[in-house]
């Protein structure tokens, strides 16, 4: 027995200083120490040893299963360092295991439908202006032919923060700007984005909702330029085989002024229940830019015109994909938000 032990801690060396990588020395650790190793045999066949002999055999069996142990360890920091060594086998993957499922989430429908609007336009030579949310009220209103008197900026209607500043009512002191700041430069060719803020809320008006607004000013700018745009805006956005109309109205910023309305996506201009039975949707406003606000702007009404229009991103959507309510938009249902 005692020889028997001798050789095998002999045999044991031998083949752990042969080892070359941790594959080699986990098969000689499960050749002497696994379930039918041979010092795990040796230590199982103990009982049929004398009681005299027991202790002295099982003491130096403990020593012989230790010595391996430190010596497949020492074995390993030889082979590969101690700090790689420690690395490895806490970051030991089983690459086999089942991967765990994430959601990754979508674009909300307002973003979807903000970014395809974008790209219609930018193909069209259109530059994206941005501006700040928290506006002054003279870009606001004042510089749009809103003199304070002015009916359409009643206080009831605007979250105001204090006597000069507001929440924007619409993305306009943005194009404001931006004639500001490039004047006399030719030509003004610009779409301005984002979000804007009203105190209105039902079912068509929520108190934040986005806007999408553009402006082209240049010399020989007329309504036919903005037609033809809008024409091909409408085909783009609601198929090709769109008819558009525009109908006077009136906005303080724009003179003359006109509603545009799309031929019915329903019914292709029949009359239904979508369009009210007129065959039209109203989808935007727009006209020629007023000369006093080219004129605040730095432009010289005499030399050069423009045209300017305006869209609500969410009107668009909820026409678009048959959305009765503009609350749906913003309630984080997502019963309803991952259906598009
Ligand atoms: C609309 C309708 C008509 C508009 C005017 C301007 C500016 F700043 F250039 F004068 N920007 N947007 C405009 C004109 C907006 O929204 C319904």
């Amino acid at each position: 027995m005692q020889e028997n032990m001798d050789r095998l801690q002999l045999q044991l060396k031998e083949d752990i200083d042969r080892a070359q990588d941790f594959q080699q020395l986990d098969n000689i650790r499960v050749r002497y120490l696994g379930k039918k190793g041979d010092i795990t045999l040796l230590m199982r066949n103990m009982n049929q040893l004398s009681p005299e002999q027991r202790p002295v055999f099982g003491k130096r069996l403990n020593e012989l299963k230790n010595t391996a142990e430190t010596m497949l360890e020492q074995r390993k920091k030889e082979l590969y360092g101690e700090l790689s060594v420690k690395r490895w086998e806490s970051e030991r993957v089983d690459v086999t295991l089942p991967g765990k499922p994430f959601n990754p989430g979508r674009k909300h429908l307002i973003t979807v439908v903000l970014q395809e609007i974008e790209e219609i336009f930018t193909c069209m030579g259109f530059k994206i202006a941005e501006g700040p949310e928290v506006e002054l009220d003279y870009y606001n209103f004042e510089a749009l032919n809103m003199p304070k008197d002015h009916p359409a900026r009643d206080m009831q209607d605007s979250f105001y923060i204090n006597r000069e500043i507001l929440l924007r009512t619409h993305t306009s002191p943005v194009e404001v700007r931006t004639m500001q700041a490039q004047a006399p430069e030719l030509p003004v060719r610009i779409i301005s984005p984002g979000k804007v803020y009203r105190r209105d809320d039902d079912i068509t008006h929520s108190p934040m909702f986005h806007q999408v607004e553009g402006l082209v000013v240049d010399k020989g700018i007329t309504l036919a330029d903005l037609k033809g745009t809008l024409l091909l805006f409408a085909r783009e956005m609601f198929g090709k085989d769109r008819d558009i109309r525009l109908r006077p109205s009136f906005f303080p910023f724009t003179e003359p002024s006109a509603e545009v309305d799309i031929s019915c996506i329903a019914c292709d201009g029949k009359g239904c229940r979508i369009c009210g039975g007129t065959g039209w949707l109203e989808i935007l406003g727009s006209g020629m830019t007023h000369p006093r606000v080219l004129e605040i702007s730095g432009y010289n009404p005499e030399e050069v015109t423009g045209y300017a229009f305006g869209m609500g991103v969410e009107r668009i959507a909820m026409l678009k994909y048959g959305i009765d309510d503009i609350r749906l938009f913003y309630t984080n249902d997502l019963r309803m938000l991952s259906q598009y």
